[in-house]
């Protein structure tokens, strides 16, 4: 195992001006050509020797500037190709031989459903040619495709294409991609596919053609992602002036994918699950996954591609930045109450325990063993919010002049995070020194507050403290913008300060600060207001201040936070046996009840107001865990609720039904409203929720209806469950992505028995071993949202034997769905022996990827 620090980092040797490939594509064989122009880089040590990565290449000849190279003149070992005694600029040119067919890792080129395609990023260049594989090395591509005409009649890579031909059966196509990049966003697709095309002009002029590919059968499924592309193109000129830069842009549909989707240049390669979008097919949440998720890859056109990472530490560079040019895209396309409120959840319900668990690592991390395991909601999700908190304190306008200075300064460079908020501060004039802790600091900080009504007014006393992280004991003070105001009996917010202000930002960048407000009545204190800051706030609300909170709060974010500490409370007495289900959703029911009368305001603000937290978030709560104990207080407070709001939970059901077909946000707003009551309904018991379920499943007007419906008769195992399962699969078994959710509402059925049904899952004729979705939707949902299946004797050892399994197809998967088991210390000791053991056991056999997230969970 080698471990990557971010402390040596040095530049490569030598740079690779350009790079001519010729890839020929044949059954069984496919043979790479390149041919690299290396120059000795002027920013490095001088030396005359050069590593190029290699792995699971077949070598059949290199050649230095003409001359063919005999084995004494290189060194060839564990992936790493050295060559020594090179002039100042030389070309190489190297031919191997490489078998995407038996690919199952999904990284480089391999083959998705008869489809030839690649994934490079991180590090999967290296499986298809000789290359310093690594960020910093930016070069111009030229690219030649050759393959079976009949059967690929689509041959596509990065840039325009400058040439092409035929040799009998045999085709080829020449792509040119003008703009230097690093490997990693090197792209190849050779297939028969369907393209949905459209054209963009650009806010200069400029016709960009856009190509949307899938498979034949999947053609009246793009009309989504074209839209949302547009929007994407439109808004990110306006918003930050950035302009597309070549003729054509195209994205790929791919089954069989390790991400999301990917950001090559001009040829994005997408998770169908990520692009493909019909109201019979896709849930609502679908639609605004791929929205997002288009978008996100379009936006990495600059902040990752003109300007992309030096090193992988850098990872948090495109993308906290990406993610939050993503999330601001989303919020004005869509209600942006409601999408703060989906983003802040996804961070604390994911990001916050990762933080607290045994692979919590900085946003800018130090160390790796395999960079595949760090595209992590850490760099991700948190990196999001420190580009967010740069935005609010710098403010929107100063703060585009900063990424303005950024992409002029550093395009068509390789930067660092450094480099970023260096930007930030030329603009702003402010000293950055201590907020770039939020990049190189783990964990999440805890923010106590006190408040105290004195003679001379109100105060609010913060206390910041971060707890240790894995190799990370010590925590110094960061910079907290909290924004704040005081909310009145009436729930209206008082005035500050003398001009007026109701609402401010305060900064603590002690470990302890005291506030002063001139008020006298007595105030509710509405803190981190919009979510203003990732940490961790701590303020001993009375239940009245909480509902107060929830009624009246103008702020989107503090009325679901305060919802939510209300759950957590009733659900903590409940697991410590110190209180009754009944008499905690008779406390809860008149807040509610507010949400519900004015859920007309907004459909999908009350379903978010009106949701439990998960069983996972309630179990991240107690240490050490119970997980049955926890099972049970949620199942609890949920048929409680069920019980008390019965007659809402039954007129939303039947009331907020649609006659017609609508796909705006209000109607989507209204489904998962309709959703969330109907399985409501069903947990109380109410003998009309199987009626209202089954009728709802037999015509449905889009997926989301259906979806919700049998997600409802299954995981509360009404009359006609299986009879739904049943028609839902003959119905939908040649759609690979409703069939994915036909797996996942089984496997996240909550109770133990779930477990038997998991097993004869993965025994299906449809499940596939070698489909990432697929694996996801029964193993993801099983270790990730079912902690009462996953956390039995039973659970444990198939969990084991099926990562074992995955691991010898596909180490990445593996590897991400090992993260599931990050919570076995906080685990009571019986199960967590248990875990330990049968995690020791695939230790034994487990790839790089997979020992690596092992590792750190065992230890
Ligand atoms: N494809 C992944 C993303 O866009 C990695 N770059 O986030
Ligand atoms: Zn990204």
């Amino acid at each position: 195992v080698t471990t990557t620090r971010l402390k040596d980092y040095l530049p490569p040797a030598y740079l690779v001006d350009s790079v001519t490939l010729d890839v020929d594509i044949h059954d069984g064989v496919t043979t790479v050509t390149s041919e690299l122009a290396l120059r000795r880089n002027p920013a490095a040590a001088v030396s005359d020797a050069m590593m190029f990565n290699g792995e699971g290449l077949t070598l059949r000849s290199l050649a230095l500037d003409g001359k063919v190279l005999d084995e004494n003149s290189y060194r060839y070992e564990d992936g790493e190709l050295v060559l020594s005694g090179l002039p100042e600029k030389a070309t190489l040119v190297s031919v191997v031989d490489i078998d995407p067919e038996n690919n199952t890792a999904l990284e480089g080129l391999y083959v998705s459903n008869g489809m030839y395609c690649t994934q490079c990023e991180a590090q999967g260049f290296r499986h298809i040619t000789f290359f310093p594989d690594r960020p910093d090395v930016m070069s111009s591509f030229r690219t030649t495709v050759r393959a079976d005409k009949k059967r690929y009649p689509l041959l596509l890579s990065n840039g325009n294409p400058v040439a092409q031909g035929e040799e009998g059966e045999r085709h080829w196509v020449t792509w040119e991609d003008p703009f230097p990049k690093p490997c990693y966003l090197f792209a190849l697709v050779a297939g028969d596919l369907a393209c949905l095309e459209d054209v963009f002009v650009t806010c200069s002029g400029r016709e960009v053609a856009l190509r949307l590919y899938a498979e034949h059968r999947d053609l009246d499924k793009l009309d989504h992602a074209m839209a949302s592309l547009k929007n994407a193109m439109r808004w990110d000129e306006h918003t930050y002036g950035c302009e597309y830069d070549l003729d054509i842009y195209m994205i790929v549909a791919v089954s069989h994918f390790n991400m999301g989707a990917m950001e090559n240049k001009g040829l994005n390669i997408f998770n169908t699950a990520c692009v493909l979008a019909h109201p019979a097919t896709t849930t609502d949440a679908g639609f605004q996954r791929v929205e997002s998720v288009v978008a996100h890859e379009y936006f990495h056109n600059w902040s990752g591609n003109r300007v992309t990472c030096r090193d992988w530490f850098q990872l948090s560079l495109k993308e906290g930045f990406t993610v939050f040019r993503d999330q601001m895209f989303s919020a004005d396309m869509n209600s942006a109450a409601v999408k703060r409120v989906e983003d802040v959840d996804f961070l604390v319900n994911h990001q916050f325990p990762e933080d607290q668990g045994p692979m919590a690592h900085a946003v800018r991390p130090e160390e790796f063993e395999k960079i595949d395991n760090f595209y992590t909601l850490t760099i991700y999700e948190k990196g999001a919010e420190i580009v967010r908190m740069q935005y609010h304190l710098l403010g929107a306008e100063q703060f585009r002049k900063a990424t303005d200075l950024y992409f002029a300064r550093f395009d068509g460079q390789a930067v660092t995070c450094d480099d970023f908020v260096d930007c930030m501060q030329e603009v702003s004039g402010t000293d950055m020194g201590q907020f770039r802790r939020w990049y190189s600091q783990a964990g999440t900080p805890v923010l106590s507050v006190v408040d105290q009504v004195a003679p001379e007014g109100y105060r609010l006393t913060f206390r910041q403290h971060t707890p240790p992280t894995p190799g990370q004991a010590e925590k110094l003070p960061l910079v907290i913008p909290v924004r704040m105001a005081l909310l009145d009996a009436q729930g209206e917010p008082v005035p500050l300060d003398e001009e007026g202000r109701r609402e401010q930002v305060l900064i603590i960048d002690q470990q302890e600060q005291t506030f002063h407000f001139p008020v006298s009545e007595s105030v509710t204190p509405s803190l981190l207001r919009g979510f203003s800051a990732p940490v961790v706030l701590e303020f001993d609300y009375r239940k009245d201040q909480l509902a107060a909170l929830l009624s009246h709060d103008s702020d989107g974010y503090c009325r679901w936070s305060a919802a939510q500490r209300l759950y957590f409370a009733a659900m903590d007495r409940l697991v410590k046996g110190q209180s009754s289900p009944d008499l905690e959703a008779a406390a809860l029911q008149p807040a509610l009840e507010q949400v519900i009368d004015r859920a007309g305001e907004d459909f999908a603000q009350a379903a978010l107001l009106l949701m439990l937290p998960s069983e996972v978030a309630l179990g991240d709560r107690h240490s050490p865990l119970d997980p049955a104990a926890v099972h049970e207080a949620h199942q609890q407070l949920k048929q409680a609720i069920g019980r008390a709001l019965q007659a809402h939970w039954l007129s939303l059901s039947e009331n907020l039904l649609a006659t017609e077909l609508q796909m705006d946000g209000v109607a989507m707003g209204r489904r998962q409203l309709r959703n969330l009551a109907l399985d409501y309904l069903a947990a109380g018991g109410h003998p009309e929720a199987a009626r209202i379920a089954v009728e709802l499943f037999e015509l449905p007007l889009c997926m989301s209806e259906e979806l919700g419906a049998l997600r409802t008769l299954v995981h509360h195992g009404l009359s006609g469950a299986e009879q739904a399962l049943a028609q839902f699969a003959q119905r939908w078994k040649d759609e690979a992505l409703v069939m994915d959710q036909w797996f996942s509402v089984q496997a996240s059925a909550p109770g133990e028995s779930t477990i038997d049904v998991v097993a004869e899952l993965l025994e299906h004729p449809a499940f596939d071993w070698k489909v990432p979705n697929r694996v996801r939707s029964v193993l993801g949902a099983l270790a990730g949202s079912n902690p009462s299946a996953f956390n039995t004797p039973k659970g444990y050892q198939l969990f084991a034997q099926a990562l074992g399994r995955v691991d010898a197809l596909n180490p990445q998967i593996a590897a991400r769905i090992a993260n599931a088991a990050a919570r076995l210390h906080r685990l009571e000791p019986g199960r967590q022996q248990l875990l330990r053991q049968q995690l020791q056991a695939v230790l034994e056999t487990a790839s790089a990827n997979l020992r690596e997230v092992l590792t750190r969970i065992l230890s």
